[in-house]
């Protein structure tokens, strides 16, 4: 039998064969996903990146929030208490619509539902994961402040005690979701270390404004955040978390969900590209038929196929309990940055055509920008699997 033959039983984005080692039930899982996302982000993404506005968001919200989306991998108060592997896989398909819609659902419930979850109180839990779960309450996630980013040990919002009370003042900068949520989960310098608090955004002192002119994630609130004198009681304390090790804690389940989320970005590039390089003819022939433009489809293909088993290595590892935060590190640096090279040798075969929000590659492309920046640079991440290889830290 010739390799010809064998083409209807491969994935073009799968050559290696991750799909064989998924069940039934994670394969259900991704086509719901997936048959959401065709009904209702696909048809309206492209215009809503070029307004850089979803219409109806909290209705975008409430339809995930129902088929469980929000949260979706943690256990109890409203939530769908999926696996990992679940988890990932639905990144991958809301990510193959856009990061802007990943990004969504990953503050929600990697950074903001878990936070919560992880290191809130019975009373925190209670009262805010059923709604976060069900997306008619929006959480957002503040670490990252206009002077600190990648090193967040030097945050300068702070918190201090005044009577039982907390008090902050401060700022955060490039907060997702920060001008349409209900709830900050803002990270601040105590005298006793950084703590972690839930912030109701009507609170006095608290207010939000959406970062405009970005050409990147333009299907996601973006915000700056101002704490001016906000008083909590202090109930609003996370109380179990102590340290840098309460936000990123958190930053692990969300750095997970987007080492699968970036292959479904890549993942719908590579089709367009293969697609249209399929139809689109030049000297007398599909381009599809030149050396040139099948050892980009090849190369895009094969990284496509190695980053799929790689998601799924650390996914199954996560559910069995024996994940390590470096290997998280080695996904989301691996697979955003191949995601990316895929997205501009994607963009190269579309032509002209490539730079246009008539195709979703420059829409990927420019999404992945962020992600490459967002929740741990590259470079971050390299400095991290570097400290894990010499035992000798590089980031001062
Ligand atoms: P270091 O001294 O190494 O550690 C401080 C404490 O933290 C613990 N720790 C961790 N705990 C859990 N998970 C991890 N991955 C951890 N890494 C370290 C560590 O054990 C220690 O605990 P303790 O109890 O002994 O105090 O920390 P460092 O200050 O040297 O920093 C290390 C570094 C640079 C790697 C870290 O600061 C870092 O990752 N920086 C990047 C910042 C970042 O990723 N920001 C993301 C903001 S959120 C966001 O971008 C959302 S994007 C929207 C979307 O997701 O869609
Ligand atoms: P910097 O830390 O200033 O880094 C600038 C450059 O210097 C980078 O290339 C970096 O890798 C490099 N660099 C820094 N230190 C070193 C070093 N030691 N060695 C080598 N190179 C170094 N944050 C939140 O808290 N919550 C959110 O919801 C959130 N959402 C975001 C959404 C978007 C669209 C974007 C773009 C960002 C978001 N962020 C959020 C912020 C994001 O986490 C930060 O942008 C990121 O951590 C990097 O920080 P920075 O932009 O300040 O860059």
């Amino acid at each position: 039998m010739t390799l010809s033959e064998h083409r209807t039983e491969l994935i073009p984005y799968d050559l290696a064969g991750m799909d064989h080692h998924l069940t039934a039930d994670e394969r259900a899982v991704r086509s719901t996903v997936r048959a959401v996302c065709e009904e209702l982000i696909d048809p309206y993404i492209g215009d809503w990146f070029e307004r850089g506005q979803i219409d109806d968001l909290p209705g975008l919200a409430s339809e995930l929030g129902k088929i469980g989306l929000f949260g979706m991998h943690l256990h109890g108060y409203g939530c769908a208490g999926m696996s990992a592997v679940d988890y990932g896989l639905a990144c991958m398909e809301l990510e193959a619509s856009d990061s802007g819609i990943r990004s969504l659902v990953s503050v929600q419930g990697s950074l903001a539902m878990f936070a919560i979850h992880r290191w809130g109180s019975e009373e925190q839990k209670e009262h805010w994961l059923p709604t976060m779960a069900a997306g008619t309450a929006i959480g957002c996630f503040g670490l990252t402040e206009p002077d600190v980013g990648s090193d967040p040990s030097a945050m300068k919002t702070r918190a201090r005690r005044d009577g039982s009370d907390w008090v902050l003042d401060g700022s955060k900068m490039w907060i997702t979701n920060g001008s349409i949520a209900d709830l900050a989960i803002v990270w601040a310098g105590t005298d006793d270390g950084i703590r972690g608090f839930v912030v109701p955004t009507t609170t006095a002192g608290f207010s939000a404004n959406a970062i405009r002119h970005k050409m990147s994630l333009r299907a996601s609130v973006t915000s700056e955040l101002i704490l001016e004198g906000v008083r909590l009681p202090s109930t609003a304390m996370l109380p179990d978390a102590v340290g840098l090790r309460g936000p990123l804690s958190c930053l692990n389940q969300a750095r997970y969900g987007i080492l699968w989320g970036a292959l479904g970005a890549g993942r719908a590039s590579f089709e367009a590209a293969l697609d249209y390089a399929g139809q689109r003819t030049q000297f007398g022939r599909p381009i599809t038929g030149f050396q040139l433009t099948q050892q980009k489809l090849v190369d895009m293909s094969i990284e496509l196929s190695k980053g799929g088993l790689l998601a799924l290595a650390i996914g199954r590892a996560k559910d069995e309990g024996r994940l390590h935060p470096v290997q998280i590190s080695v996904g989301k640096l691996n697979n955003v940055r191949a995601a990316l090279d895929i997205c501009r040798t994607a963009r190269t075969i579309l032509g002209a055509n490539g730079i246009s929000l008539e195709y979703p590659v420059i829409r990927h492309m420019n999404n992945l920008e962020s992600v490459l920046t967002y929740e741990g640079t590259s470079e971050m991440h390299t400095l991290i699997i570097g400290q894990a290889l010499t035992g000798q830290p590089a980031f001062q």
